[in-house]
């Protein structure tokens, strides 16, 4: 899968370079490439924000420098990209997102900050590719670069051969619509404190239907929404 990043803060992306994604980069699975947004300004103070028509509060990104360097991550791109701009105002992100996104094989990720970017580059964007403005959840962060780590993550280890193991794929929370069940290693007392003795029975089935009933359980108390569709 190829990943183009377009964001003025584009070193917040070296932390790609570790773990499994990192790995993934090196091995060829993930082809991750980061893009300054400053780079296709032409101004002497490479500016990429002005202030809104109509007045208010912040500043908005300006078009110019977007379409540039939109026009430039999909030049060559061997396939009509999903081009997908992180924002509070989006559609929520969820395991379900992931997996359809893991499926594609050009992802662009464009992260705004300031008030957000002027509208009519979603507009044009949408020439050049599959448009998504996508949220993380119901909550503000100052730009879209935390949340396009989040996603690049929750996306990338699903491509096959990123995760080693693709069994601990399957045991987790969200991938069956419920939350995990809990985890114990050794040793079987710490600090006073047992492993639940099911787990050590040796009793398969027994330990699958605890597991199951301790899945229902954690979700009923802290996700009851997971429940109730
Ligand atoms: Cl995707 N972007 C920003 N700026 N804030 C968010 C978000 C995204 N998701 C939740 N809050």
């Amino acid at each position: 899968m190829r990943i183009d990043v377009v964001s003025i803060f584009p070193t917040i992306f070296d932390a790609l370079e570790v773990s499994l994604l990192g790995k993934a980069r090196t091995t060829g699975l993930l082809d991750v490439r980061v893009h300054d947004l400053r780079d296709y300004t032409h101004d002497r103070h490479r500016t990429v924000d002005d202030t809104p028509y109509g007045g208010g509060a912040g500043m908005v990104m300006k078009p110019e420098p977007w379409g540039e360097a939109l026009d430039d991550v999909t030049r060559d791109a061997e396939s009509r990209p999903v081009i997908i701009f992180p924002s509070p105002a989006g559609e929520r992100f969820t395991q379900a997102t992931a997996r359809e996104l893991s499926t594609a094989s050009h992802l662009v990720f464009g992260c705004g900050r300031y008030e957000g970017i002027d509208e009519r580059v979603f507009d044009y964007a949408d020439e050049l590719g599959d448009v998504r403005l996508i949220s993380l959840g119901d909550y503000v962060l100052n730009g879209g670069e935390v949340a396009v780590m989040a996603m690049v993550e929750a996306i990338g280890r699903l491509i096959p051969g990123v995760v080693g193991n693709p069994e601990s794929l399957v045991e987790e929370s969200h991938e069956d619509g419920l939350l995990e069940y809990p985890s114990f290693t050794k040793p079987a007392v710490w600090r006073e404190r047992e492993v639940p003795p099911v787990l050590l029975s040796g009793n398969h089935g027994a330990v699958a239907s605890w597991r199951r009933e301790q899945q229902l359980e954690r979700t009923r108390e802290r996700r009851p929404d997971l429940l109730s569709d």
